[in-house]
């Protein structure tokens, strides 16, 4: 059979390729939002699709650090905190996993590839909790990390992603100060509470100064996504803002960050800090992290002990659609 034939009229309403890209050009060039119903070139789509999965996965993988505390916090009020605060990052990645649906991308599908480790998710998730006091550093250190990485792609060029990241940013601003008020519980309590503190930002700031991503000059994806308006700031200059933010609150807090070169450049009014493992970094994101092996594991046994519940949703979904 032959291919359907457009008439005169319907060619000519068919932009050519050059005239679509041109189109998306100006459209990133004047700082406006790429919208799903929009041509894009692939890689952008692409591209997205990588970032916005391997976001998602995060939010997902990194409710288990904390999860592991639910049934272990020391009140019915920080039980209540907690559980809300866990079930928050659920609902962050079911908005992005919405959002990479916008783009072609199957749900189903993404969470194979984190499986089968297709796709990355964030490094700090591979780390253990191992007192209570790394619920309130998590909040403090990590969810603060996330505001200063997430709050410039609330202007990202993709507009499906920009909006989820508005009400994201919100509730991680909740839970920064859910962590640090946690942190400044303990730290008013017992010499053994306070060491529990430090201990705890001891084992976290190195890590978290690696959720940034690799430096800037080994970075392979930053330089076409900043030029797309997908990322607004280079990892470094991100770190660099997250250190600046981190040390006076670390000095109202009264710990001591793990960085002896730490020290405020008079010239730049900004902070130096020691040399980061970048050794550390790509052994984590290849798999090969403290936590890594029990953090799939655990997702690979949520998605099969629960198919049936997919099974049985999209049955009664496909019923009413039918
Ligand atoms: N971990 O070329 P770049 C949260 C990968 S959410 C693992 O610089 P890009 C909330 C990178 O993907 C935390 N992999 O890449 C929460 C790439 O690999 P690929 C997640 C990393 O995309 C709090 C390769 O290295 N946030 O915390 C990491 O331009 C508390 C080369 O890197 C986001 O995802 C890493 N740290 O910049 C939840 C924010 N860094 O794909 C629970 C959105 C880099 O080529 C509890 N994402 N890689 O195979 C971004 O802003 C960017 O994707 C970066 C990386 C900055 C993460």
């Amino acid at each position: 059979m032959s291919a359907p034939t457009l008439d005169r009229r319907e060619t000519a309403a068919v932009p050519d390729e050059a005239a679509l890209q041109a189109h998306f050009d100006a459209t990133i060039a004047a700082d406006r939002r790429v919208e799903p119903r929009d041509w894009m070139p692939e890689a952008y789509r692409a591209g997205l699709v990588r970032q916005i999965a391997q976001h998602a996965h995060s939010e997902i993988i990194g409710m288990q650090p904390e999860g592991d505390w639910l049934l272990a916090a020391p009140s019915l009020r920080r039980k209540a905190v907690l559980l809300a605060k866990v079930q928050d990052e659920a609902g962050h990645g079911m908005y992005l996993y919405s959002a990479a649906e916008t783009l072609g991308a199957d749900r189903a599908d993404l969470t194979d590839k984190l499986i089968e480790g297709r796709q990355k998710y964030s490094s700090i998730f591979n780390y253990p909790t191992l007192t209570y006091a790394d619920c309130g550093v998590i909040g403090w250190l990590v969810d603060g990390a996330a505001i200063c990485n997430q709050v410039p792609l609330c202007r990202s060029s993709y507009g499906p992603y920009a909006r989820a990241m508005i009400r994201v940013c919100k509730e991680e601003s909740f839970h920064q100060r859910q962590g640090y008020e946690l942190l400044m519980t303990m730290m008013r309590g017992t010499d053994a509470q306070r060491a529990m503190v430090q201990d705890a930002v001891d084992r976290w700031w190195w890590p978290s100064l690696m959720m940034f991503g690799p430096p800037d000059d080994d970075s392979p994806n930053s330089a076409q996504s900043m030029a797309w308006g997908v990322k607004r700031h280079s990892n470094d200059e991100l770190r660099q803002r997250y250190v600046d933010m981190s040390v006076p609150q670390a000095a109202a807090l009264g710990v001591t960050l793990p960085d002896p070169e730490l020290a405020l450049d008079p010239e730049t009014g900004r902070y130096r800090f020691g040399r980061i493992d970048w050794a550390e970094f790509k052994q984590v994101i290849s798999g090969n992290g403290p936590c890594n092996a029990e953090r799939v594991s655990r997702r690979r046994a949520a998605r099969d002990d629960n198919a049936w519940v997919l099974e049985a949703a999209t049955a009664y979904a496909d019923k009413h659609a039918s």
